[in-house]
């Protein structure tokens, strides 16, 4: 296959190019070595859970319909889901874990590195938490709200705080079908249990379930890494970058952090700025420190400090081809293990630093919060050090270099649409009220080599914008559409809507809005939260003019976020189907029948365009059960389509 049937992003096509030049193997190579792909697994009709198996079920119907233990294709499919979802919601919440205990650690002085960045904020969680802040100072505030937020991952009773955030109505139905998370490690728990064998048989009890825990991870772990983290880190405001692999620079140190969770990426930071090294930097020869991110380690650096992005999921080995990179750090997710072997094929060290996240032979220097700047520090000296063995020959960087505008969020995304002066989410509801907005959309998740690079997110974002859908963003769907210049203001007079173009040069926003990491799609569910808080949209997220897509999926967070939103309310768009299909019931339950039991369902289709159709009939149905008028500029643009098609 072509690089260009590969990948959109002729930066991406330059390195595969590179690749197969240097006979380097990457993963379109191994992808492409694994074909067949299992059509079992694929369908999600195979179990290994207990030793009696391995167990398939024939999707022909000619042979085995039931496993050994009697377990039909609705049980096997549906227990293969659930713990999907279990599998991401378990990521989330361990980051989101892991960020309380950082707060609690700085709170005690036990991480001087560490201070509260947004002491109002903490005040605010403070307040849903029931912490009563009066004398108190922000360390002990932060130490009571620490607390709680650990003990919301090991609660056996009760509710999740955070789910108090949800409209009253959709709180309402969560409670009466009894889905409304107690704790978030007793759901994730509870899905491994239910899902042992010979526990739960009954599909629909099964991802019911699953939906209790998926919103553990919105609702809660997800949230908690959100909200802990601008109070430590600092709630991002509207910032410049730039994005795709030419962000590397031939005549300076290039570092990448690529992985999830901010907690030391924010201290490299700060590191890669400190006097000493840049001056060791210097004496190796070169001009300086330049820091770059992969993935959502990356998205959290952006959004607060304006650190460039080298690419996303699929471009971490490509990053390593361009032969400028010296370190690699790594955390937690979405880590290929092929970077043990493709950083072998270079000077390039790899570096973990999770206790989580080791590779057989990889140097491992654990980061502990306790001694933050010194391990960033040393683990930035090594890449410095590491100058002098790049290969100047073999260093090629593609040019591609975009501008982008990140650090949208909850309190500042509508702020801009109200006038600088008001954060309030009136003017988006009366943009969409009025039909200059048809409503919004979020599309958010990974890359897949199943789907040819950033071409479904960029598609689909395109075509929701170009209807005057307003689209917010996360995750490697995000990095995707700011390589193709969707995340700056001027974007909108190029492909949006005449609506969305309005709007967006009223107020010089992007036409999409880049709202953070993964776990970040909490945001998501709060600014839902305050629109309908807002008035004159429903009383329910489900009532909203609104649609989610995940178009190039591939991990078990994405499965968990798509739940989580379908939970909330949200018709939500995969591209790849999930590994359902061998159950026709399974699939009509999440694709049909359970839009009537929690508002949301979900749709498979891999075509970007006519995903991003269904998108908008689902929009254009919401504003019809509100009774809102007509899309404004909707003929305009039915002319425009007219001349365009006859000419
Ligand atoms: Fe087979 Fe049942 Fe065991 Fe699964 S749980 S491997 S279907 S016997
Ligand atoms: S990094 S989960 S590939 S979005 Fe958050 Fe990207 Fe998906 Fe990982």
């Amino acid at each position: 296959m072509k690089p260009e049937d590969r990948t959109i992003d002729t930066a991406s096509q330059e390195m595969i190019r590179k690749a197969e030049k240097e006979n380097i193997e990457i993963v379109w190579d191994r992808h492409d070595l694994m074909q067949p792909q299992c059509g079992f697994g694929q369908l999600g009709i195979c179990c290994r859970i207990c030793s009696m198996g391995p167990c398939r079920i024939d999707p022909f119907g000619e042979g085995p319909q039931t496993g050994v233990c009697g377990a039909t294709a609705d049980t096997i499919v549906a227990r293969n889901l659930a713990r999907m979802i279990a599998g991401g919601a378990a990521a989330h919440s361990d980051h989101g874990r892991d960020i309380a205990h950082t707060l609690l650690l700085a709170a005690e002085g036990k991480a001087k590195e560490y201070k509260i960045k947004d002491p109002e904020k903490l005040k605010a969680i403070a307040n849903i938490f029931g912490v009563d802040i009066k004398d108190k100072t922000i360390e002990k505030i932060a130490q009571e709200v620490g607390e709680i937020a650990l003990s919301e991952f090991g609660k056996q009773h009760g509710e999740l705080k955070f789910v108090e955030r949800a409209p009253k109505k959709r709180l309402e139905l969560w409670r009466k079908i009894g889905v409304v998370p107690r704790g978030i490690d007793r759901e994730i728990v509870e899905i491994m249990h239910r899902t042992h064998i010979g526990v739960d048989n009954d599909y629909k009890n099964i991802i019911l379930h699953g939906i209790r825990a998926c919103l553990s991870d919105g609702w809660g772990g997800s949230m908690v890494a959100t909200e802990l983290s601008d109070v430590l880190f600092g709630t991002p405001e509207p910032i410049r970058s730039k994005v795709n692999l030419g962000v590397l620079k031939e005549d300076y140190v290039n570092i990448i952090v690529h992985g999830h969770e901010p907690t030391l990426s924010d201290i490299i930071v700060e590191a890669s700025r400190d006097p000493e090294l840049l001056e060791l930097a210097k004496k190796q020869g070169a001009k300086g420190i330049n820091l770059a991110g992969i993935c959502c380690t990356a998205n959290e650096i952006l959004m607060r400090h304006g650190i460039s992005i080298a690419g996303n999921f699929l471009q971490q080995e490509l990053a390593i081809l361009t032969g400028s990179v010296e370190l690699m750090l790594v955390d937690v997710q979405c880590i290929m293990p092929a970077l043990a072997s493709v950083t072998s094929c270079y000077h390039t060290k790899l570096i973990t630093t999770s206790p989580k996240c080791k590779f057989p032979g990889i140097t491992h220097i654990e980061f502990k919060e306790e001694k933050a700047f010194d391990i960033a520090k040393k683990i930035i000296k090594e890449g410095v050090e590491n100058f002098k063995n790049r290969n100047k020959a073999r260093v090629e960087i593609p040019k591609e270099e975009v501008d982008l505008i990140a650090g949208f969020t909850t309190e500042n995304a509508f702020k801009f649409l109200g006038g600088k002066y008001r954060s309030t989410y009136k003017p988006l509801n009366e943009a969409i009220i009025n039909g200059r907005l048809r409503g919004a959309a979020g599309v958010v998740g990974c890359n897949n080599p199943n789907i040819k690079h950033d071409s479904a997110h960029v598609a689909m974002v395109k075509e929701l914008i170009k209807h005057d859908v307003l689209v917010v963003q996360t995750g490697c769907s995000a990095i995707a559409c700011a390589k193709q210049g969707l995340l700056i203001p001027e974007a909108a007079f190029q492909y949006a809507g005449k609506g969305l173009q309005e709007i967006c040069s009223a107020v010089g926003i992007p036409p999409v809005l880049h709202v953070g990491s993964c776990v970040d799609n909490s945001r998501v569910l709060i600014i839902l939260s305050e629109i309908v808080k807002h008035g004159g949209l429903g009383d329910d997220i489900s009532d909203l003019p609104g649609a989610g897509a995940a178009p190039e999926w591939m991990s078990e967070k994405a499965i968990s976020i798509g739940f989580y939103f379908v939970a909330s309310g949200v018709f939500t768009v995969f591209g790849t189907p999930m590994p359902v299909q061998g159950s026709a019931n399974v699939t009509n339950y999440i694709t049909n029948e359970l839009e009537g039991i929690i508002g949301g369902k979900f749709a498979f289709e891999v075509d970007p365009i006519k995903a991003a159709h269904m998108m908008i009939a689902h929009i254009d149905k919401k504003r019809k059960d509100l009774n809102l008028g007509p899309v404004m500029y909707e003929s305009d643009r039915d002319e425009k389509e007219e001349t365009q098609v006859r000419s």
